[in-house]
């Protein structure tokens, strides 16, 4: 079956004032209607280059606990890098559609990989404003470079490049995040999946929307992964759920976004949190964004971690293996 492009449906309705039914949402879900418009606090920025370690591990703590979601600045990811990262992801959407769907995410996989529209429509009967292009970057062994754009040429390049640096922030963020636990500073990491964790990008691509006061970009959802690291261009668009409020996250440029995913607070047993979010559009201009899942091997079997567990603490969630997890979720069956 041909998959219709978002980028098609929107091109095609440049000049409209208005957008298909089906990309409609239910009025407890339009943008216009549910964005918080008093003042709000901002999603807390973290300095992860502060000498002072105790400080930064406190910060990502108090973050992950009360928000499930901070911004990281002077993280170590050269600025030009994350430049160069942006101009290849656009320049792969800025190709014909034929040149894109040579990348096409093969029909009936069971895989997330390739480029992709969301055809499901989920609980409402209502599809996003979105394409994505999906592939792993991390481990080597768990690679499929049929994925990665060739044009622009630097394309592997820039992402391998990109790569390297997110691993030391990875590492870094991992040993926080045990630390804010009093835990030992391998423990969140181990428990993941060590070495074999695996990093997933994707490059979400949300075309200009006639009306952007109706349509969701992404709807509202945890991410399954540990946790969830995204560059955004400058268009805003991420919201998160604070105290039942949708709330627009702040651009700062190259900072990175952390979310906390559903692994986290599970080893946690829901000390930190994993953040509800969601993606706007613009009427005008192209939104994307950058965001690397940090998932588990398959078969990694992922529960509370038992260092945080005692009678007055017992388990609040079942320990399970990735893939089951991740089933489960995707057909919206009880955990
Ligand atoms: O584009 C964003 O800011 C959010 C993306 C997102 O939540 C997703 O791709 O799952």
């Amino acid at each position: 079956m041909e998959v219709e492009r978002v980028q098609a449906v929107a091109s095609a309705l440049m000049t409209a004032e208005t957008i298909p039914t089906d990309f409609i949402r239910p009025e407890k879900e339009r943008p216009a209607i549910t964005t918080y418009q008093g003042p709000a606090p901002d999603i807390p920025t973290i300095d992860l280059s502060l000498p002072d370690r105790d400080s930064v591990v406190r910060a990502i703590a108090k973050a992950s606990e009360e928000w499930g979601i901070f911004q990281v600045v002077n993280h170590g990811i050269p600025a030009e890098l994350i430049s160069r990262l942006q101009v290849a992801g656009k320049h792969f959407f800025d190709l014909p559609a034929e040149e894109k769907e040579a990348y096409a995410k093969p029909p009936g996989s069971q895989s997330v990989e390739g480029y992709g529209t969301r055809v499901s429509k989920d609980v409402n009967g209502k599809r996003t404003w979105n394409d994505h292009l999906f592939h792993k970057v991390w481990p080597p062994s768990t690679i499929n470079y049929r994925f990665w754009p060739t044009n622009p040429p630097n394309y592997r390049e820039v992402n391998e490049e990109y790569t390297k640096h997110m691993r030391e922030v990875v590492d870094k963020l991992f040993l926080c995040l045990s630390l804010g636990l009093d835990l030992e500073e391998s423990a969140m990491r181990e428990a993941v999946g060590g070495e074999e964790l695996q990093y997933n990008l994707k490059i979400n691509y949300y075309p200009p929307c006639p009306r952007p006061d109706l349509a969701l970009g992404v709807a509202a959802h945890t991410d399954l992964s540990t946790l969830t690291i995204l560059v955004p261009n400058d268009v805003p668009g991420l919201q998160v759920l604070k105290d039942g409020r949708w709330i627009d996250a702040k651009y700062i440029p190259n900072a990175l976004i952390v979310h906390i995913g559903d692994q986290i607070e599970i080893l946690s047993n829901g000390l930190y949190k994993a953040v509800h979010h969601r993606s706007t559009v613009n009427k005008e201009r192209a939104r994307m964004s950058w965001p690397v899942f940090l998932e588990p091997p398959e078969e990694r079997v992922v529960g509370p971690l038992p260092q945080l567990l005692s009678p007055e603490s017992p388990p609040k969630y079942k320990a399970k293996k990735f893939k089951d997890y991740m089933y489960c979720k995707l057909n919206k069956l009880p955990q």
